[in-house]
């Protein structure tokens, strides 16, 4: 079964009537799909195991050394693309299965990997399964809930896991790098007509929740200049942030999530939410937007006669890939034929965690219009084999 074939038939599981992917951290479509590459790794003769913080571990046993581990995440976006993580975990196995087809006999093992709750879509516990892997304390997130008012301690016993046993999936000790394919979800590669990106530093992040608070009064007989409106407050600073955003050529922001109370035609907001997510390669310049957006919201809250309150979420500082990495991919590139270059990467990923203990090193795949977390997110399977093949090359040389 070829890439393009694997990535339709996982996007069976959460497929939905948009053609796009919505597989939430614990829920039953995550598992369901983690079953369907156990069955296909156990065909290879792979033994796997989904741990203690629901990461999906496919084992190649070889040798005592540090494993060489590859991978990514099978959990989505609410109705996200088909390609976005599973490209990594299904390119990941199609590489492996291509050199046990081969005769290759690793000296050291390899860990294919599907890390849980990537996303953070659900709790905001984004990169949860690779911070659990790395020995990170994650139970302080247990607390967190979702739009349904599940929290996440929950999902996770409805699912059969034990939040107090979380700890147990550590398992970094055992890994000596890590490597990583994803799509670029960006226009870089394709803009510039190149088949693979070879990532040298994975961007900062900062997620914010700010709520604002006026009064909720009648919409038909409160004057303008005597409401508190909440939500009109937080449309301006939304137009703020992409006015900053614009002018500082190194970051971007998001607001992605907005919710006003108590949300009725004829009613003044007297409260609204918003989700802010920033992203900076450098880590002085995510502080200056966090301070900027404190000043900001706390003007336009004064102007408008509300109170605010800004809680983080969370905070990645940017990684740097392993810089003897960053050249094996690329030698990797060039042995395959693939053009290539070497960038930065504005998305989050797990090798953002993992690339804090070991040395770790991603490569990209084009994105068809830079489109991605879209249902129409869609690369080449052309592009999406050779990836496998730089993939597969650089493995063999680690595990050789
Ligand atoms: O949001 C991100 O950068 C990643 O897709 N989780
Ligand atoms: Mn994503
Ligand atoms: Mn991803």
């Amino acid at each position: 079964m070829g890439i393009g074939e694997a990535l339709e038939d996982a996007a069976r599981f959460g497929g939905g009537e948009d053609g796009g992917v919505t597989r939430m951290a614990w829920d039953r479509t995550l598992f369901e799909v983690y079953e369907w590459l156990r069955a296909r790794a156990s065909e290879c003769g792979f033994v796997s195991r989904i741990d203690a913080a629901g990461n999906l571990v496919v084992v190649w046993a070889a040798g005592e050394e540090p494993a060489v581990a590859l991978g990514s995440h099978l959990d989505t976006v609410p109705s996200g693309g088909r390609f976005d993580g599973a490209l990594g975990v299904l390119a990941g196995f199609e590489a492996l299965r291509g050199l046990r087809d081969a005769g290759f006999e690793p000296s050291r093992p390899i860990w294919l990997l599907a890390f849980m709750d990537e996303e953070g879509a659900r709790f905001g516990t984004s990169m949860f399964g690779s911070k659990a892997f790395v020995g990170e304390d994650v139970t302080h997130l247990t607390g967190r809930v979702d739009q349904a008012g599940v929290t996440l301690a929950e999902a996770m016993e409805r699912a059969g896991f034990d939040p107090a046993e979380v700890v147990g999936a550590t398992a970094i000790g055992q890994v000596g790098q890590y490597l990583e394919l994803h799509i670029e979800q960006g226009p870089v590669l394709e803009r510039n007509g190149e088949q693979v990106g070879v990532v040298s530093d994975i961007c900062g992040l900062v997620g914010l929740r700010i709520r604002l608070s006026g009064e909720a009064n009648h919409a038909g007989t409160t004057p303008m200049e005597m409401r508190r409106d909440a939500l009109a407050g937080a449309a301006r600073f939304i137009v703020a942030l992409r006015g900053e955003m614009a002018a500082r050529e190194t970051c971007v922001g998001t607001v992605g999530m907005i919710e006003a109370e108590p949300g009725a035609f004829n009613v003044v907001p007297g409260a609204a939410e918003i989700s802010v997510d920033i992203r900076a390669i450098r880590a002085e310049d995510l502080d200056g937007i966090e301070r900027w957006v404190e000043e900001a919201v706390t003007a336009i809250a004064h102007e408008e006669g509300l109170d605010v309150a800004i809680e983080r979420i969370h905070r990645l500082e940017p990684t740097a890939m392993a810089p003897e990495l960053v050249d094996l991919l690329s030698r990797s590139a060039t042995a395959e034929g693939a053009t290539h270059r070497v960038m930065a990467s504005g998305a989050g990923h797990d090798a953002m965690i993992i690339g804090r203990h070991v040395p770790a090193g991603m490569i990209f795949v084009p994105s068809a219009k830079g489109l991605s977390h879209n249902p129409g997110e869609w690369s080449d399977p052309g592009d999406c084999d050779l990836g496998m093949k730089v993939l597969r090359r650089a493995v063999a040389e680690l595990a050789g």
